[in-house]
């Protein structure tokens, strides 16, 4: 195929430009950090974050986000259009120049508060080098403006006008194909990814109408996201499955301005019935996963406020202790976005807001009309602070309880619960503990396992839900207990990973219904005692087969309905099928076989990728409303990502 950058003679600029861009090509990580799954998203949000961007400017409200089939991306928005004159300093149209020069951010940048978290404006260009192709489309004056870039950013022809529109028509838009020579692993996107962004993003910037299409399926999946609430919406919708004390949430909001910076505060509160908390901040739009000077700013009000509240009301006995922290947090959900002009971000991660003067700011605007809403709502505010109390002795309770069990474990030497049949290898790293529902399955798995690396917990019946007791009936339940000493890291503050006596925690429950609820209980309570050992990999979903197919001596087993149809398609007519109801049916060989054996079994292993959603779930799957769990675990879980093994 005859390429069409030869038909173009390029000058010296031109040339330093495609060497930038060959730059991107040959260290994508540099810019993106990663050429996974992940890297191939962060694609369309430095495009969308600039559409963004001109919507903050107040020039755009309206921004839509269609995948083609093939993985195509567009992004278009009804901004003012890209600038599509000769540039100065390039001598290209400005355009052009914004797809082809890094650092070409910042300078065309209309509003003040950029989102790009990370790549500040140079994102259209590393977008366009790892693109296979990108097409821009601007309309302005009533003019259509086209330009198209192929192989990594070469241009396949100069900015063209290639049409008329209304002068009331304004706008960019931009197509791009992920490039597949860089996205090796993937050049699928995730519509889950997608969509919770988008609706992320919605939430974020109230009266910005942000469409999503997938045209990928025969069924085309087409939604519109537009909270006028903003983060008081945001905060509605996560407590939608959950009791709250008070509807609508407290919505706070407030501007300072420090060295001629000014910052925007927003804060959005509720409380539910359950007792964790989940705080969620934002800078400019980015998700701070490591929180930062906005969260201690709005932690520290919160706890002075209620704290000077309850006093000035006479609503604290003489005897009881002052409020901690998260006592007064028990089953608040809030949602802290700034907008700052200037942000750093610190931390592993780099999503630690790090600008210290935002502590301040946040704390004296949420603390002064925090109070206001107090003294305002005296019946919610007496509720905030009667829970408030009954956490704080909770949490006196479970000091207690952990105590007691510390001082137990001394005196058992820290003994191993008695129904575990541990392993005989002391290697965590090759030891597996598999957790098995019911003694009979218990049995079968014990006879069937290879006793040097694999231990067998058997819990009885249906594991306690962590998501409705408080801490000191969760650490006094049994079957908690046994799983908490035969993991041996213990949890919270004092958990240490490197004491985890098995690298692989597997749950082995039927392929039922119940099977999958207690599934569940177990994956709640890990991530909310163990979310380390969660997030490191280390737990796991065994796969038992559903069928058993047998011809004459062959027998072979299918884990799906599709795999038992292909299956009976290999054997012919003649067979023998058993369906298995639960793992009990099973003889410890045939367990063994099917779903213990390294060699053979199907692992599923388990990642949070996404915090907030997953805790959303979690709730829902767990709290008070019967209709979102029966439907979902209907649906199937599917924050459960798949990862045979
Ligand atoms: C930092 C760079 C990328 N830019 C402008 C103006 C408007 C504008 C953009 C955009 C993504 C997909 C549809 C400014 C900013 C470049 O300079 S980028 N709109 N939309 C966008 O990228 N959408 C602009 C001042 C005057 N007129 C236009």
């Amino acid at each position: 195929m005859p390429n069409n950058r030869d038909n173009y003679s390029y000058t010296s600029g031109d040339i330093q430009v495609l060497e930038g861009l060959e730059a991107v090509r040959k260290r994508p990580g540099m810019y993106i950090a990663t050429t996974s799954s992940r890297g191939l998203h962060h694609l369309v949000w430095e495009i969308v974050d600039n559409a963004i961007d001109e919507a903050l400017a107040g020039y755009a409200d309206r921004v839509i986000v269609r995948v083609e089939k093939g993985d195509i991306i567009e992004v278009t928005d009804n901004g003012r259009g890209m600038p599509v004159e000769k540039h100065e300093k390039t001598g290209i149209s400005t355009v052009e120049t914004i797809f082809t020069v890094l650092h070409a951010g910042g300078k065309f940048g209309g509003g003040a508060y950029k989102v790009s978290g990370g790549l500040h404006g140079v994102g259209a260009s590393v977008v366009n080098a790892l693109s296979e192709w990108l097409e821009v489309t601007v309309k302005i004056n009533g003019k259509i403006y086209f330009i198209r870039f192929e192989n990594g950013g070469h241009r396949a022809a100069p900015l063209k006008e290639i049409g008329t529109c209304s002068i009331h028509e304004h706008g960019t838009k931009v197509r791009f194909k992920a490039d597949p020579e860089i996205f090796t692993e993937t050049t699928v996107y995730d519509y889950e990814t997608l969509y919770n962004r988008l609706q992320e993003l919605a939430f974020l910037n109230p009266f910005l109408t942000i469409e999503f299409i997938d045209e990928r399926e025969e069924e085309v999946k087409k939604v519109e996201f537009e909270y006028e609430g903003g983060i008081s919406s945001y905060v509605s919708f996560l407590n939608k499955d959950k009791k709250v004390m008070f509807d609508p949430p407290v919505y706070v909001k407030g501007q300072d301005t420090v060295d001629d910076k000014e910052i925007v505060v927003e804060v959005a509160l509720q409380y539910n019935d359950g007792y964790t908390p989940s705080i969620y901040s934002f800078c400019n739009n980015v998700n701070t996963q490591e929180g930062g000077t906005h969260e201690e700013g709005f932690r520290n009000s919160l706890t002075r406020i209620i704290n000077n509240y309850a006093k000035d009301q006479n609503l604290m006995k003489k005897d009881d202790e002052l409020l901690q922290g998260d006592d007064v947090r028990e089953g608040i959900t809030a949602i802290i976005s700034v907008k700052h002009p200037d942000p750093q971000y610190e931390g592993q991660t780099k999503t630690k807001l790090g600008n210290s003067e935002v502590r301040r700011v946040v704390s004296s605007i949420f603390s002064e009309q925090f109070e206001r809403f107090l003294m305002e709502n005296p019946t919610e505010a007496r509720m905030i602070v009667e829970k408030s109390i009954t956490a704080s002795k909770a949490r006196m309770a479970a000091k207690r309880a952990r105590e007691l069990t510390r001082r137990k474990n001394v005196l058992e030497v820290s003994a191993l619960p008695g129904k575990l049949s541990d392993c005989s290898s002391r290697n965590p790293e090759l030891c597996e503990i598999y957790i098995v529902e019911g003694d009979s399955a218990g049995g079968s798995a014990k006879q069937g396992r290879n006793p040097k690396y694999q231990a067998i917990l058997p819990l009885r019946g249906k594991i306690l839900n962590v998501e409705k007791a408080r801490e000191h009936q969760i650490l006094e339940n049994n079957e908690i207990r046994s799983m908490i000493t035969a993991f041996g890291c213990g949890l919270g503050d004092e958990m240490d990973l490197s004491k985890l006596r098995y690298h692989k925690i597997v749950i082995m429950t039927d392929a039922d219904v119940d099977g999958a609820h207690i599934r569940i209980l177990l994956l709640t309570f890990f991530y909310r005692f163990f979310k380390p050992v969660l997030e490191g990999g280390y737990v796991y979903v065994a796969q038992p087969p559903l069928y058993r197919v047998q011809r004459g001596n062959t027998i072979k087993y299918a884990y799906s309905d599709e795999e038992l149809e292909v299956l009976k398609a290999e054997f012919g007519e003649k067979v023998s099928l058993q369906r298995y109801k639960g793992l009990g049916e099973m003889d410890p060989d045939q367990l063994w076989e099917t779903t213990m054996d390294p060699e053979a079994r199907i692992l599923k292993q388990v990642n949070v990728d996404n915090a907030m959603e997953a805790d959303r779930i979690f709730s829902m799957l767990m709290g008070d409303e019967v209709e979102p769990r029966k439907n979902y675990i209907i649906e199937n879980a599917h924050f459960v990502k798949n990862l045979d093994l």
